[in-house]
């Protein structure tokens, strides 16, 4: 780790000088003003002339990049005067990969710069510094040098023969995000910035770790599931709900992320706010093998499946989540949330598997007279 800050130190020094940074410029002017002045001071403090009181320490005479690089530092030189030391060993040197940078980024994927933004801040001070190099997204071995800013927003990084100062939040410890997914090239349009309606939830949804954003919006005539992955990859398809322009009536909201077989990809929800039906809930899922956005649907039918939950004045309607599937109830209403005799609970298999190219719903019904109070609405651990 010595060897890299000491070689980093150097390389900077290079970079500044080669660059025309006129701070090293700045920096032996300053030198020898310095020794300028200590003649007279000598002259008029050793009339008799003793020729070793001449030199001033070392130390005052360094500037403040000189001195911050000694001691393992990155000095950010910003333009005219001043500057600002960060001190080696705020974060553990180490290598990470980029992430959450899309392959089509307009800037081509993460860029570097020779100093950081200021505190607090999440784009760099353009008007102090220049960009050093861009880094591709999804690039792997990029070496954090273990200079951060306070704020831990910047992280000192060196890639590919260059090095600078990179946002925090783009960076994962490599290896993190397990292998590249098939699906990082192409896909859907980014959803519009201002769309109405949008609703968000975050989770696993391609199993490819990292967090993906789920999403549903008005994008003008109907509503629409829109899946961003951590990798950058978008995926949309109409969610199929009825509904109307937010404002208007009933809207479609992303409700939440479960991984109902424990494959490792969580599926997400969505429903929309029907007030003739209570709520009305379907799910969707993400296939790497075509990606795409799929609507879960049932086996038997092969259309989307979507499940009533409830309180209307004649019916009470219900799920729960279970091992790999949900459990529907639903029967005549007998009070806020209780069924009136016989009511059905139907269980709902689900499995999506490796490499089907639909996803399976199969619908198995059966009575209950049990009259069990059943909670109105829907659980999911
Ligand atoms: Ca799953």
């Amino acid at each position: 780790m010595r060897k890299t800050t000491t070689a980093l130190a150097l390389a900077l020094t290079l970079v500044m000088a080669g660059c025309g940074d006129d701070s090293v410029l700045n920096d032996s002017t300053s030198t020898t003003s310095g020794e300028t002045t200590t003649e007279p001071a000598a002259a008029t403090t050793t009339t008799t002339g003793a020729p070793t009181t001449t030199t001033l320490p070392p130390t005052t005479t360094e500037s403040p990049a000189v001195a911050c690089e000694a001691a393992g530092g990155i000095y950010a030189a910003e333009e005219g005067d001043g500057g600002v030391c960060f001190p080696a060993g705020a974060i553990t040197a180490e290598e990470y990969a980029i992430r959450k940078v899309d392959l089509d980024d307009p800037d081509g994927g993460l860029r570097v710069w020779s100093g950081p933004g200021a505190p607090g801040k999440k784009v760099p001070q353009e008007d102090k510094y220049v960009e050093t190099g861009v880094i591709p997204p999804y690039a792997d071995g990029v070496m954090a040098t273990g200079h951060a800013t306070p704020d831990d927003l910047w992280y000192y990084v060196q890639y590919g023969g260059f090095e600078g100062w990179a946002r925090s939040a783009f960076l994962a410890p490599a290896g993190s995000g397990g292998p590249l997914p098939a699906c990082m090239a192409g896909g859907a349009a980014p959803i519009p910035s201002g769309a109405p309606g949008l609703t968000e939830i975050t989770g696993d949804f391609d199993g490819k770790a990292g967090e993906d954003t789920f999403s549903v919006y008005w994008d003008g005539t109907e509503w629409v599931a829109h899946l961003r992955t951590a990798y950058g990859y978008h995926s949309e398809m109409p969610t199929g709900h009825t509904g109307l322009a937010p404002g208007t009536g009933p809207e479609v909201v992303a409700a939440f992320g479960y991984d109902f077989e424990a494959d490792g990809q969580d599926e997400a929800w969505v429903y929309d706010d029907s007030p003739a039906s209570g709520e009305i809930w379907s799910t969707f899922a993400f296939f790497n093998d075509g990606c795409t956005l799929t609507h879960v649907t049932h086996q038997t039918t092969g259309t989307p499946q979507y499940w009533v939950v409830g309180q209307t004045v004649t019916h009470v309607d219900s799920m729960s989540c279970y091992v790999n599937g949900v459990a529907h109830y639903n029967g005549a209403a007998n009070g806020v949330d209780t069924y009136a005799g016989e009511a059905q609970e139907h269980w709902y298999s689900y499995e999506d598997g490796v490499t089907a190219e639909w996803v399976i719903i199969d619908g198995i019904v059966w009575n209950t007279a049990d009259g069990d109070v059943i909670p109105n609405g829907f659980e999911c651990p």
